[in-house]
């Protein structure tokens, strides 16, 4: 039998709203105005945050004045160290690319812009709680005095003071004393890891909870997904922070599954609590994070929270973005710059002034350039002082078997060998 006529299949591509030579469409962000956005109970259940993750949480109006059932009302003294902790992080970043532009160290990835969501998080959370971050978390980690700038620096130029010893990029850090899991290249592995570690924390009846990190174009890996459906089961105590900065190297976040829908909605669907909230906010994000680590701790469940926020950097130090979006998009995206937001809060609360905002710059800035010098003497990429090439073969056995001893062995004589053949 003849069929009627039917229309001839085809995909659908996403594409950016906005592109090199042109100016981006924000209207897709759908945003709510400061203080809309009411706050469930903390044993809400998860099906009845499908309003909460489409919706977006906000607490500073454009004019820096803190509104609404989110203000988490911090005193001024929380505000400056938040405020401080992200100078440091944009500071840093911006000396580090210079480094690697002046070739001491291989590869550098900045998170300008991005600064809020892990130093008010990190203020929300508690000492023993693991973070499984992604290479765009320094800022949980520069916003601890416990962790040296010189330290970071090191791994960074991968000399001989590397507290990885040259086994990981620069930028992929690993630091157990300050909750921070060993960050991985393979994006969303961290995932599942973080899933089970707040398992085996409640499995051992321990009252730590982890926040697992992951941006929005490596929601497209199926570890999101597996690590989702584990988190809702057995109620695990995480948190799971999707970081929606817009761009995955030079793919838009449509690509990754955002258009006509959020990617705190994904939550949902898969049964745990959700929001999506303002991460340029600092105020937000640290009263979203408080409620989480509350629900988690409070054994009523996982809560999954989108971060819309801007990858206001190239992706790396690899990375041309001008080829693929419009230069000055920073500038147009609505949500603003997370620092230039807290310190104009401060001003209106009368707690900071330009010249101490100033002044904490010059004292940060001496402070990193003082810590690089440090480091330094520990060599650079440009020295090629790196660590001993014995090191490949510590730390896998708690005693070293013998056929590795041998293979050291033969290792250090054939350098041994090839050292004289040049000095020869
Ligand atoms: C499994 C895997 N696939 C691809 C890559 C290459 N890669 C590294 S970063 C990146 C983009 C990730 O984007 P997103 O998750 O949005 O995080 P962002 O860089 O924006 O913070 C890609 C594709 C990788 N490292 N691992
Ligand atoms: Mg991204």
């Amino acid at each position: 039998m003849q069929q009627p006529q039917q229309p001839i299949l085809k995909l659908h591509v996403p594409e950016p709203t906005g592109r090199p030579g042109g100016s981006t469409d924000f209207s897709y962000l759908m945003l709510s105005p400061a203080g809309a956005v009411d706050k469930p109970a903390i044993d809400v259940p998860a099906a009845q945050t499908a309003d909460w993750a489409t919706r977006l949480v906000r607490v500073l109006d454009d004019d820096g004045h803190a509104k609404g059932a989110w203000n988490p009302a911090l005193p001024p003294e929380q505000l400056r160290q938040g405020l401080r902790a992200m100078l440091k992080t944009r500071l840093f970043d911006a000396r580090m690319v210079l480094a690697q532009r002046q070739k001491k160290l291989s590869f550098y990835m900045q998170c300008l812009g991005e600064e809020a969501v892990t130093i008010a998080q990190a203020q929300a959370l508690q000492e023993g709680d693991m973070h499984f971050p992604t290479y765009r978390q320094q800022g949980l980690l520069l916003c601890r005095e416990d962790i040296s700038l010189q330290e970071l620096i090191c791994q960074l130029m991968s000399n001989t003071c590397d507290p990885l010893k040259g086994r990981q990029l620069p930028v992929l850090y690993s630091f157990k004393r300050a909750g921070f899991f060993t960050t991985s290249g393979n994006l969303a592995t961290q995932m599942p890891q973080a899933v089970g570690w707040a398992m085996a924390s409640a499995i051992k009846g321990d009252s730590r909870i982890a926040s697992a990190w992951i941006g929005d174009g490596s929601t497209a890996e199926s570890d999101f997904h597996t690590a989702l459906t584990f988190a809702h089961v057995y109620r695990a105590p995480v948190i799971i922070n999707v970081v929606n900065n817009q761009w995955a190297i030079s793919s838009f976040q449509s690509i990754a599954g955002g258009e006509g829908t959020t990617f705190a909605q994904r939550g949902v669907g898969v049964g745990l609590a959700s929001l999506r909230v303002d991460g340029n906010d600092f105020l937000a994000v640290y009263a979203a994070s408080q409620w989480a680590a509350a629900r988690a701790r409070g054994n009523h469940g996982p809560t999954l929270i989108e971060w819309v926020t801007y990858r206001a950097g190239p992706h790396s130090t690899s990375d041309d973005p001008s080829k693929y979006r419009p230069v000055d998009d920073w500038l147009k995206f609505p949500l603003g710059d997370p620092i230039e937001r807290l310190k104009q809060h401060l001003l209106v609360l009368g707690e900071w002034s330009e010249a101490q905002h100033q002044d904490c710059i010059a004292q940060l800035e001496a402070d990193i350039l003082a810590a690089q010098k440090q480091a330094e003497r520990n060599g650079s990429l440009l020295d090629g002082r790196v660590p001993s090439a014995d090191t490949i073969f510590e730390d896998v056995y708690e005693q070293m078997p013998p056929h590795l001893q041998r293979q050291r062995a033969q290792m250090q004589a054939a350098m041994q060998a090839g050292t004289n053949q040049q000095s020869a």
